[in-house]
């Protein structure tokens, strides 16, 4: 019996690829995708949701609008990137997606999916938290019909990735775009784990992966990752980052874990200036369990194996 899978994303370029991903694993079955407006703006983000579900021919799973808007904007350079993907040529031509005030809004979305599930569903973020945190404030009792939250989120023995102003750098973006949310979200003690920024560091987009990803161009999916990952070569500002697999990092987690080193931790999220958004470890915080390594090449293989269709 597969696992069923909610996922919400932010629209990136990552997070797409993630959704990709999510689609090509056997033992997961997809059953409904909300978008967060955080690393992304909201309409075509749910333009290139619809179509990579076209792609896949499952455009029967139900979207949902992530209406809220986070305490700390993304810059606008980051949300507008995205934007590319819908006119590349694998893409441009699919059938027009439905108007995007046409679905749901995301908390609904998520209350509606767990409230059916006959069985436990597990949860899968690549964006802030904001959307799940909405519904479980709405129906607490829902918590009962999640089986595990894997949330791309947090640093924890690194720094940060969050550089502005009225902050130390301590945050990482997810967590940063709605503290108060995440703090919520993590009082909860759900069974939750966090993929950080001590793990993802580990899997930059390397030419070296794309290039073997190019060797095997004539599979669909691997054209098309090749191009989205092509469009992070020159991601901003460019002499300090380095596009990572974040998402793509947390979405294998599904399907991989015995992978992965874990560690179970108490932990608390800052709500303030000058860290917020920061996730540290701390005695009298919550429960929940950390990523902190990954058997790299495995990654990058598994990566290469599921994108040959
Ligand atoms: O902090 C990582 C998160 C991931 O969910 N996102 C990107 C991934 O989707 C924010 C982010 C950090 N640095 C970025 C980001 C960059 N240079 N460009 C775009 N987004
Ligand atoms: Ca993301």
């Amino acid at each position: 019996m597969p696992k069923l899978l909610l996922m919400d994303h932010d629209g990136a370029i990552d997070d797409l690829l993630s959704q990709l991903l999510v689609l090509t694993m056997p033992d997961v079955k997809l059953i409904g995708v909300t978008v967060t407006p955080a690393d992304c703006y909201i309409e075509p983000a749910l333009d290139s949701t619809y179509k990579l579900l076209q792609l896949m021919e499952q455009e029967h799973i139900p979207l949902g609008r992530g209406d809220y808007y986070g305490i700390n904007a993304f810059p606008s350079e980051w949300r507008a990137r995205p934007e590319i993907i819908n006119a590349l040529p694998l893409l441009i031509n699919l059938p027009k997606s439905p108007d995007p005030y046409s679905y749901l809004s995301a908390p609904e979305l998520i209350l509606d999916t767990l409230t059916k599930a006959t069985e436990k569903v597990s949860i899968l973020l690549t964006g802030p938290c904001s959307n799940l945190v909405m519904a479980l404030e709405k129906a607490p009792e829902l918590k009962e019909k999640i089986s595990e939250v894997i949330w791309m989120a947090g640093a924890f023995r690194v720094h940060g990735n969050v550089q502005t102003y009225q902050h130390d750098g301590t945050a990482e973006w997810n967590v940063f775009w709605d503290p108060v949310s995440s703090q919520k979200l993590v009082s909860y003690e759900l069974p939750l784990t966090l993929v950080p920024l001590d793990v993802t560091n580990h899997v930059p987009v390397t030419k070296q992966f794309l290039s073997t990803l190019a060797n095997q161009i004539d599979y669909k999916l691997s054209n098309l990752t090749g191009q989205l990952w092509a469009l992070t070569i020159d991601t901003i500002p460019s002499y300090q980052y380095t596009y990572f697999m974040w998402d793509i990092l947390a979405t294998s987690y599904l399907a991989m874990p015995e992978h992965f080193t874990t560690e179970r931790v108490k932990a608390n999220v800052s709500t303030r200036p000058p860290n917020a958004g920061q996730t540290y470890l701390d005695e009298s915080g919550y429960e929940l369990t950390i990523v902190t390594d990954v058997h790299v090449a495995y990654f990058y293989d598994y990566l290469l194996a599921q994108f040959k269709r």
